[in-house]
């Protein structure tokens, strides 16, 4: 297991790097002719070359348009879930505290292109950025309406390249105890974890939110990069993302092993299907409180109905929670 705290960046490289790819290195520079003054160099180099995510504002995608006013920016950068800063919607001062650049994504499973990668870069390799207006639809019932900055999610599982066995994509939040107060709760089973099939990944609304509102994420909506799933409840789009896996075993996501029956796997949005606890009638807009009809995939019928159409539970329970 890779370490995902801060401090790794803090460490010299020859610390920081495990030690047969230190000494691997240190052999090649040798061979090549470089002192070990050369080897400090290229050290402080990798570090100088950490930088954020660049190419704000992108361009926006007119195929996505939405049927509602956009949601006012501060109500959506100031009521957030984010529950590794706590169970409240007000944690985006505490936020603040986690350092998102350099962010380091690993890339692993069954796949024939694995890879550790800085999130900057790792976007840069997939492509330019653009922008899509998007619903967006809270299992407990608020919604918005914004404008996601990012790249398609298709285009990570062609860079990734799964290999033929692989259905699953799993993807985990980082874990630091020290800024996120709410991984201090240890009933909680940290770190956070969601998961897609792979087909619905490669879906053409699954998207990698790089930015809201032509700029860099705030840390609170899920810097520097996240999933946004908008067919699906909201806490299927996991926020501040260090690792996508890719597997034949469905993973069990953070909110389905505390409450399986409550926040399935599939988590698409229905109307007609209710929380255990709740009508999904009808949903709220952030900011407003205008209230308005819940839609069927929230909306997203015509994009992802394919996805479940042919499975034997379509008009079930199952698909929804
Ligand atoms: N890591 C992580 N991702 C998360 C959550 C979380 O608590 N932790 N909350 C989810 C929930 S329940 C919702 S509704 C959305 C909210 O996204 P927003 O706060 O940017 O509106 O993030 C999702 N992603
Ligand atoms: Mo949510």
């Amino acid at each position: 297991m890779l370490l995902r705290t801060k401090k790794r960046w803090e460490l010299p490289e020859s610390v920081a790097t495990d030690e047969a790819t230190y000494l691997n290195r240190r052999e090649w520079l040798k061979t090549a002719g470089f002192t070990g003054l050369g080897l400090a160099a290229s050290g402080l180099l990798s570090k100088a070359n950490a930088a954020p995510i660049t190419g704000f504002p992108a361009a926006q995608n007119s195929a996505y348009q939405l049927d509602r006013a956009m949601t006012d920016e501060m109500d959506a950068v100031t009521y957030t879930n984010f529950y590794e800063f706590g169970s409240s919607k007000n944690i985006w001062r505490k936020a603040k505290a986690l350092n998102t650049d350099p962010w380091m994504v690993t890339i692993d499973g069954m796949v024939d292109n694995p890879m550790e990668i800085d999130a900057a870069d790792l976007v840069k390799k997939l492509g330019n950025m653009e922008e899509r207006l998007y619903r967006h639809r809270c299992v407990e019932t608020w919604a918005m309406a914004v404008p996601w900055t990012g790249v398609a999610m298709a285009e990570l599982v062609k860079l990734a390249s799964p290999k033929p066995g692989a259905k699953y994509l799993r993807m985990e939040t980082f874990l630091d105890t020290d800024v996120a107060p709410g991984q201090k709760q240890s009933w909680y089973p940290w770190p956070y974890i969601e998961g897609l099939t792979i087909d619905e990944a490669m879906n053409e609304l699954a998207f990698i939110g790089t930015g809201l509102y032509g700029k860099p994420l705030e840390n609170q909506n899920g810097a520097p990069i996240r999933l946004v799933v908008p067919w699906k409840y909201g806490f299927k789009s996991i926020k501040s993302i260090v690792r996508f896996t890719f597997t034949d075993e469905r993973p069990v996501s953070f909110w389905e092993e505390l409450a399986p029956k409550e926040y399935g796997f599939w988590a698409n949005v229905h109307p007609g299907h209710n929380h255990p606890r709740w009508s999904q009638a009808n949903e709220r807009m952030l900011g407003t409180n205008e209230m308005r009809r819940t839609e069927v995939f929230n909306g997203y019928a015509e994009q992802v109905q394919y996805l479940y159409q042919d499975m034997p539970n379509f008009n079930g329970r199952d698909l929804f929670y």
